[in-house]
């Protein structure tokens, strides 16, 4: 009846890899989400510039073709905001950094976009921005540019599915983020998450998931919800790691032990509660 279990989470829209994963989501008490492309779309909008002396135009212009080379939805997104064809051979020296934002020059100029810690890293202080959102600042030739804000949109039914996770008897949800402070508080305080945790490199994010490994109860297993695109480690460091968001992606289906085959977020308590009936079957018989 594992198998059946398996059957009847994969008829629910659930790919569940293996019927020990059917145990360890029956046990889970901490679910842990990653942001940018799991709670929200992942498709950032641009609503605030604000330039020196440069041309509005010419700073999105610069962006635009630094991040050209980067598959970021960050970078994805002032691709979007230029709306112009990319001229590749304009850019060289392409530096990605992490988790903090891209260096290159762009006819033979020097375009830093990221945020205040790569400002710091070139020894560029940023303007304070008042606007709230995802803040990309700009660095031509080593001097302070301007900054673009743009903004992510939270997914649908996402309050009502972390809702369901705590009457389903989850103790904790926590989010994890490499975003700013104020754009990760707002996330999940609309959201009704317990813990929020920002300004993470990826690296960060696995001795987060460790860190929490240890405050729960020795019985109590620990799941992270990401979308499998650039998060594996820690899909494989949590007990549980489940995909969602990546349309039963082939990265995402690799990575994780579950996969939500469609980004409907009410399944992760639907295959926490299949896991639990099914388990409660076996050990009837
Ligand atoms: C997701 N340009 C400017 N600023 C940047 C850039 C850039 N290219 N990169 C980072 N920053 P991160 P997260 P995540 O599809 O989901 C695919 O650690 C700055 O924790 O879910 C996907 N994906 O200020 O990447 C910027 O929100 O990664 C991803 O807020 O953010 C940003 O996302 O782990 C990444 O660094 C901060 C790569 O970035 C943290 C490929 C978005």
């Amino acid at each position: 009846s594992f198998f059946a279990g398996i059957g009847g989470a994969s008829k629910a829209g659930v790919l569940v890899k293996g019927s020990n994963y059917l145990e360890i989501l029956s046990q889970t008490k901490y679910v842990v989400f990653d942001k940018t492309g799991t709670l929200t779309q992942g498709v950032f909008e641009v609503n605030g510039i604000h330039h020196n002396e440069m041309e509005k135009e010419k700073l999105i212009e610069y962006a635009a073709l630094a991040e050209s080379a980067s598959s970021h939805p960050i970078s994805k997104s002032l691709q979007r905001a230029y709306g112009k064809q990319i001229d590749r051979s304009r850019v060289t020296d392409i530096q990605e950094i992490s988790g903090n934002g891209v260096i290159a020059k762009v006819d033979g100029v020097e375009v830093a976009a990221g945020n205040d810690k790569l400002m710091k890293h070139i020894h560029v202080k940023p303007i304070n921005c008042h606007q709230v959102g995802t803040i990309i600042h700009l660095a031509i030739n080593g001097k302070y540019a301007g900054h673009i804000v743009i903004s992510d949109i939270v997914k649908p039914h996402l309050k009502e599915a972390i809702a369901a996770l705590k009457r389903a008897g989850i103790e904790k949800t926590v989010m994890l983020t490499g975003d700013a402070k104020k754009v990760a508080e707002q996330v999940a305080e609309s959201l009704e998450i317990d813990q929020v945790y920002s300004e993470l490199l990826p690296a960060d994010k696995v001795s987060k998931v460790e860190e929490l490994l240890k405050m729960k109860g020795a019985k109590d297993k620990l799941a992270f919800v990401g979308d499998g695109i650039n998060d594996a480690p820690v899909l494989s460091r949590a007990d549980i790691g489940i995909a969602m968001g990546a349309m039963g992606s082939d990265a995402a289906i690799e990575a994780a032990d579950v996969v939500l085959m469609d980004d409907d977020p009410m399944k992760i308590a639907t295959a926490i509660k299949i896991s639990r009936k099914c388990l409660k079957i076996v050990y009837q018989n």
